[in-house]
């Protein structure tokens, strides 16, 4: 009993500390205290943004109890990044029936790439609960067709269509 409590107690602290010398692939820092300041998560650059290479890149904050933006309107059958921190506590972006599915964790940037193959809408509230308000915070990804997007101008492609 007590060598196999020693071998658990071995194993919590050897990954422990391993995983703290080597953290995780890709790991992103920024401040959330500072978000709304300075940097890439200032309001003008939130939403959707088209890269040189026709790629689009979103980027969202989450907060209690909100997604800033709190819609976006991105291209069908074109890379998508979506890039997401959190103001304050930890929030969740899901996206049903494909494969972003993230945490959101503050003090972190949270990147998942995808691409939709056919214009949709997805709607999806926080999937971590992050308080009070938590049932209360929705967003949207409106997946618009390639063409039609490409004819947008940048106001337009930061505000969804109300239905
Ligand atoms: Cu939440």
């Amino acid at each position: 009993m007590a060598a196999m409590l020693g071998v658990m107690m071995a194993v919590i602290v050897v990954t422990g500390v391993s995983g703290a010398l080597h953290p995780a692939s890709n790991v992103e820092v920024t401040d959330p205290q500072t978000l709304h300041l300075a940097g890439e998560f200032v309001e003008s650059n939130l939403g959707t943004a088209i890269e040189p290479d026709g790629s689009a890149t979103v980027r969202l904050i989450a907060e209690q109890y909100d997604f800033v933006p709190d819609c976006v309107v991105v291209p069908a059958q074109t890379p998508v990044t979506f890039r997401l921190t959190s103001a304050d506590v930890v929030h969740g972006f899901l996206l049903p029936n494909t494969n972003v599915n993230t945490m959101v964790v503050p003090g972190f940037v949270a990147e998942v790439r995808t691409t939709f193959a056919q214009p949709g809408e997805y709607e999806m509230p926080c999937h971590e609960f992050c308080g009070l308000g938590h049932h209360a915070m929705w967003t949207r990804v409106s997946v618009t067709p390639r063409e039609k997007f490409a004819d947008q101008g940048p106001l337009e492609r930061t505000r969804c269509e109300k239905h």
